[in-house]
């Protein structure tokens, strides 16, 4: 096995590993046993006087194999980093592609490190709640001194090659398109000879100098959003550790760490998000190889706040987009707020001014629709109103070039209805981007009855080159989203009536892991929202369940920070919330009208409730065949919702707290109490019942 995946060759003096393990070469069961054989071997031959550790299909060493934390390993007889380290023959690692955790850590090893121009590096364990364990929290301070290593493997960051170069991370870099083995061979040919061998666990100059403070300074500095975490701490500590001791004692350490943190839920359920964003990649019922639409521009209709934002987008990732408005006013207008985000990210110093113009140049505002015909992709970000937004179809369809991806940034609308006023709705599909389209990350792609397979992959393509994390959906009221969330969003409501108040709430779930409490959001985005969408559905549907007190404070005027006031209070200029005895006052008088007696609600209570009411409806989304599996709820809660990543998304969440059968009691519990609202579902009844977590459940194809 690890001769396939791992090959050795010679050229002149020089011996060649290469590791072969596609897709990514990771180090998966046979790989380290195949470079440790190759160190041996090389280092046992004679006539080599030097080794270089190559990858092969263009990339080094993606790391660790991440299916097979929380099992058990093979134990070999010396880890190949330091083997690699402790080689007679100095070693060459040549990057291209990327090294990331164990595969730089494989770098670190070695006694040299190229690269391609292209290439990244990185000690990403952390995203996996993870430290790096193999070797890298002990080798990176020594070779880039303490405060370096701690911010590189505290953020994860992938770090490209020309900054790697001028951190020291690597020694040489090569163009793009260089001949990375020649490079390498000829690189390993000229160092052959140099004495001592660089090895990084002879290198002490950098972490001599201590500096107490930097690890308390960088545990200040993440407490806010490394709250309920461990492994960011045992990355700094890790840090620490190389500071105050031997190598090798600092290598037992790290490895003990790793061991421990692999069991924890945190890594469960970071290394759960990791491959549950790339199955939500792949699309059941469209057939592998459907052609994908390339998108070289695009026209954006509406320069609103979303319609701004989502040409921010494109602009960002070098898309050159026009933008539509229906009159020069609502143009500049909308323009001059573009603008004025950008202008912000530059104050902020996220971004350079020249490339503040250079994006701006990108966005092209236009009146008239004859300026978009020739564009391959348009997204609809009109007002959400169906006639509204039927209206821009049918002149989209007038005007778009044959086989432009048509798409509507509706967040709930029937996307067949919109479509059906086409004459191509084969073309049509929704591309639901959140608030703020710029920032947020999720892309939920709606499929239409009538979507063909390549508008469907085609918009997931888009999605990704923008920068997204794209999930698809079919058709229904609020699409998996939003119709998942609404439940959390009633029941947020409904516990005030009970004599919650708002920062009660908020405080659960900032607790929980959320950056900003529910009800602080609502202000945020604006209570007008939730109100139009509540008298909407309230009209479709006698049974809906009304939330008066929301109704009544946004009829008394509170619409959230912009009127200043809402579910809090806020100073002007200042975000901050305060607790308002308008709403304490509307909750009192709801109470006395019902009858209500006021009780403790636990945090437990209403961390559930929320919640729990999503998870009921979201198995409900899945027996209608409408989410293809439980896990892109999970994406779409991540990155569209700011769910706490360490804890997996809403479904792995619910798995790690008990699954399906505590779930489904606990709602029967409330069905009883409360009525039909929290009426299980049925699908949830069944993986209670055969005892299927969450993680696994898919939709229910009809
Ligand atoms: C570690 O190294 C711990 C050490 O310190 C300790 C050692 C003892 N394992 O992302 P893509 C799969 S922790 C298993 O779409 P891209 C992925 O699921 C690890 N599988 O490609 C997908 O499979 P499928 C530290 C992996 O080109 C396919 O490969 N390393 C792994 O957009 C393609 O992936 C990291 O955290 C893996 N390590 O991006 C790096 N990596 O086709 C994690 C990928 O079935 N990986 N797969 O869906 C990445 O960040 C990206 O995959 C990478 C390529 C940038 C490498």
């Amino acid at each position: 096995m690890s001769q396939d995946l791992v090959r050795l060759s010679i050229s002149g003096t020089v011996g060649v590993i290469t590791v072969d393990n596609p897709p990514v070469n990771a180090l998966s069961p046979g790989v380290p046993e195949g470079l440790l054989n190759g160190v041996q071997t090389f280092n046992a031959m004679d006539d080599i006087k030097a080794i270089v550790v190559i990858g092969a299909g263009g990339k080094f060493i993606a790391g660790a194999d991440i299916r097979f934390f929380g099992k058990e390993r093979a134990k070999l007889p010396m880890k190949p980093q330091d083997a690699l380290e402790q080689s007679k023959k100095p070693v060459v690692a040549a990057i291209a592609g990327f090294a990331l955790g164990g595969g730089y850590e494989m770098a670190l090893g070695c006694h040299y490190r190229i690269a391609l121009a292209n290439a990244r590096v990185g000690l990403p364990e952390v995203t996996l709640g993870l430290l790096p364990g193999g070797g890298g929290t002990q080798r990176l301070p020594r070779l880039v001194g303490p405060a370096l290593a701690l911010d590189l493997i505290v953020s994860g960051r992938h770090v490209p090659a020309p900054e790697a170069l001028s951190l020291g991370m690597v020694h040489k870099v090569f163009p793009v398109g260089s001949n990375l083995l020649a490079e390498a061979v000829h690189f390993a040919n000229s160092i052959a000879d140099v004495r001592p061998i660089p090895r990084i666990r002879d290198m002490k100059d950098k972490i001599k100098a201590g500096t107490p403070d930097l690890f308390d300074a960088k545990r200040k500095e993440i407490a806010r959003r490394a709250r309920n975490q461990e492994s960011p701490y045992a990355c700094i500590e890790a840090v620490e550790v190389a500071c105050k001791t031997q190598i090798d004692e600092g290598l037992k350490w790290e490895g003990d760490k790793l061991r421990y943190l692999e069991n924890t839920d945190e890594s469960r359920a970071l290394r759960y998000a990791f491959f549950a964003e790339r199955e939500a990649q792949k699309l059941p019922d469209v057939p592998k190889g459907t052609p994908v639409k390339e998108i070289a521009n695009a026209a954006v209709i509406g320069c609103g706040t979303m319609g701004g934002g989502i040409a921010m987008c494109f602009a960002d990732a070098g898309i050159p987009v026009r933008v539509l408005e229906s009159s020069q006013e609502a143009l500049d207008r909308g323009m001059a707020k573009v603008r004025n985000n950008y202008e912000v990210s530059v104050k902020r110093g996220s971004l350079a001014a020249d490339e503040m113009e250079r994006r701006f140049a990108r966005i092209e505002p236009v009146l008239d629709y004859a300026q978009i015909g020739d564009r391959d992709v348009v997204i609809e970000a009109v007002f959400e109103n169906m006639d509204v937004k039927k209206e821009v179809f049918k002149k989209l369809d007038e005007v778009m070039k044959p086989g432009a991806l048509i798409l509507s940034n509706t967040s709930a609308l029937d996307i067949d209805e919109i479509a059906g006023v086409t004459k191509r709705p084969q073309d049509v599909a929704g591309a639901h981007f959140f608030s703020p389209a710029n920032v947020m990350k999720l892309l939920e792609v709606v499929k239409g009855k009538d979507s063909s397979g390549e508008t469907v992959a085609s918009t997931m393509a888009l999605g990704k080159t923008i920068g997204k994390a794209p999930a698809a959906t079919g058709n229904c009221d609020g699409f998996l989203a939003n119709r998942s969330r609404a439940p959390f969003n009633s029941e947020m409501v409904i516990l005030l009536e009970e004599g919650a108040t708002p920062a009660q709430v908020d405080k659960v779930m900032v607790d929980f892991g959320y950056p900003m409490g529910p009800f602080a959001v609502g202000d945020l985005a604006g209570l007008d929202i939730g109100y139009a969408g509540r008298a909407r559905r309230a009209a479709a549907d006698p049974n809906y369940r009304k939330l008066p007190i929301a109704d009544k404070l946004y009829e008394m005027g509170h619409y959230g920070q912009k009127t200043g006031a809402g579910w809090f209070k806020y100073e002007p200029g200042d975000r901050t919330p305060h607790r308002h005895d308008v709403v304490d006052q509307l909750i009192k008088e709801h109470m006395e009208a019902n009858n209500i007696a006021p009780r403790e609600i636990s945090d437990d209570e209403i961390l559930k409730r929320l919640l729990f009411s999503s998870v009921n409806e979201a198995c409900k989304i899945l027996e209608e065949g409408i989410a293809y599996r439980a896990s892109d709820v999970d994406i779409m809660w991540l990155y569209g919702f700011g769910f706490p990543r360490y804890r997996g998304g809403l479904m792995f969440w619910a798995d790690l707290i008990g699954g399906p059968q505590e779930v489904y009691n606990q709602i029967s519990n409330w069905h009883q109490r409360y009525g039909e609202r929290w009426a299980p579902s049925q699908y949830l009844r069944k993986l209670a019942e055969s005892g299927t977590p969450f993680k696994e459940a898919n939709g229910v194809v009809s």
